[in-house]
């Protein structure tokens, strides 16, 4: 694939060209703004605002063997800072996504993340099956983070041996060139060893973060806000909680590509969990806002990156990880065997 050279087009002042391509496992994309799972369905939706092959690529909505209607309503509830959802992982199943959707996309020239999701390994590893060799397919990405399924111990990402058994299934099940990235949760003690046994179990990137678990409580009926009561919170509440898991697992797995995502509304927020050492950023809730967030976020990512002077996006991946630089000025004695300084001479009249 050829490199992309992207010239900033908003604002007043062009920008001098900037290289955004990014490379994930071997998968090059031209720029690393990609569509978050869940907030954008397959894209046929997003299109209508812009053309979605500008985007490096577009995340679709987890999909499951067999469809499934979701939750019961309310699935949403704003909160201050974000909003809750309990969809329950609504969608029509994996034959009716591989005909309709899926083929829109490799149609339209878009690169395709599939999400995949199931109840158990063996579902995740048919799923897996059903996507190889379909085109437009670049990258799955197997959502073992759900918050919103009846059973807690479905969520496999809260625990590392059951994360592994999901990802190796995957990964043996999948064609060899399509990266393998496993989606966890925040809601765990230390993201870090999950996110190392997924890997140890073949995954070849990961994707931070999925929503935390929250609830709402609508004080009016004094009641649930949300059918499913507990939900998962998304938006900018959590973009440091996501900076801060991107930033441990970064340190963590110093070669892993990472996707980035949790609650980024602007270039610069895209931009702090690059530094935290995102290879790319997917851009979620505020497309309810904002349909054209993610073409406008990639704009803006540009930019800043041109304003602090870099040539290529990779540059910035995992900056933030540089030593600090020191401001205590250097000790110009540090054995302490440097004489006094003379006193200094007086002129006739001084104090
Ligand atoms: O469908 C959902 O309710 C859902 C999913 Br699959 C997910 O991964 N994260 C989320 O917040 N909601």
């Amino acid at each position: 694939m050829t490199e992309m050279v992207l010239r900033p087009t908003t604002g007043r002042v062009a920008a001098p060209a900037i290289d955004m391509s990014t490379t994930l496992a071997g998968a090059s994309f031209p720029n690393p703004v990609f569509t978050a799972s869940g907030c954008a369905a397959a894209g046929q939706e997003l299109d209508q605002f812009f053309d979605i092959t500008l985007l490096g690529g577009v995340v679709t909505k987890s999909i499951m063997l067999a469809a499934r209607p979701g939750r019961a309503t309310p699935r949403m509830a704003e909160t201050p800072s974000g909003m809750l959802n309990s969809i329950g992982l609504q969608g029509p199943g994996i034959e009716a996504f591989l005909d309709k959707d899926l083929s829109w996309l490799a149609s339209r020239g878009a690169r395709a993340v599939v999400s995949i999701a199931g109840g158990s390994v063996e579902d995740y590893a048919k799923l897996a099956q059903k996507l190889r060799g379909r085109p437009g397919l670049v990258m799955i990405e197997v959502n073992i983070s759900c918050p919103n399924v009846e059973d807690r111990g479905q969520v496999f990402a809260c625990d590392p041996q059951a994360a592994a058994a999901v990802v190796q299934a995957v990964k043996r099940a999948t064609a060899p060139g399509i990266p393998v990235f496993a989606k966890l949760s925040p809601d765990v003690t230390d993201i870090a060893s999950i996110a190392r046994a997924c890997v140890d179990a073949g995954a070849d990137g990961l994707s931070l973060i999925n929503t935390l678990l929250g609830m709402v409580i609508d004080t009016t009926t004094m009641r649930p806000a949300l059918g499913g009561v507990t939900g998962g919170l998304s938006g900018p509440a959590i973009r440091p909680v996501a900076v801060r898991c991107v930033w441990q697992v970064r340190q963590a797995l110093p070669d892993i590509p990472i996707l980035g995502m949790g609650g980024i509304r602007t270039g610069l927020d895209a931009l702090e969990l690059v530094l935290a050492g995102a290879n790319a950023v997917s851009v979620g809730t505020t497309v309810f806002g904002d349909p054209t967030a993610p073409v406008r976020v990639l704009d803006e990512l540009a930019r800043a990156l041109v304003e602090r002077g870099f040539d290529r996006f990779e540059e910035a991946v995992g900056l933030a990880h540089r030593p600090p630089v020191s401001h205590v000025p250097e000790d110009p004695d540090p054995v302490g065997d440097t004489p006094p300084p003379a006193p200094p001479v007086r002129f006739e009249g001084q104090a």
